[in-house]
């Protein structure tokens, strides 16, 4: 009875570490980490990468990954105010030239996930 309990707690201590050790992948690899990309996907409950750099002048194309659900890119807030997506599936959407700030945008769908992004233009 007693041995076992010990057991117990090394098995759980030994998960825990495992689970640490995936969170924590090298150079912040996950699935939200900031890029520098005129490319941006949409999946489920994501965009990425996010925070985006991108320069002053650039289009940015959200292109939406095969299978994903109904998403769309909706403005929050940012020096220009491009038009908001269509709610689509599949395909791409493509901003107009982008002005030097910072662009703030989220689904309407899914925002309560988390799904929301940021370029920045400089
Ligand atoms: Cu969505």
């Amino acid at each position: 009875m007693r041995s076992g309990l010990v057991v117990l707690e090394v098995v759980t201590g030994v998960v825990i570490l495992a689970s640490c050790s995936n969170s924590t992948s090298p150079n912040g690899g996950g699935s939200n980490t900031g890029g520098h990309s005129t490319t941006i996907t949409v999946s489920d409950n994501t965009f990425q990468p996010t925070p985006d750099t991108v320069a002053i002048g650039s289009t940015v194309t959200f292109s939406w990954a095969p299978n994903s659900v109904s998403h769309n890119v909706t403005w929050d807030a940012g020096p220009t105010t491009p038009p908001n997506s269509a709610t689509m599936s599949s395909g791409a959407y493509t901003t107009p030239a982008l002005d030097a700030g910072t662009y703030t945008y989220h689904c309407t769908i899914h925002v309560a996930l988390g799904m929301q992004g940021t370029i920045v233009v400089r």
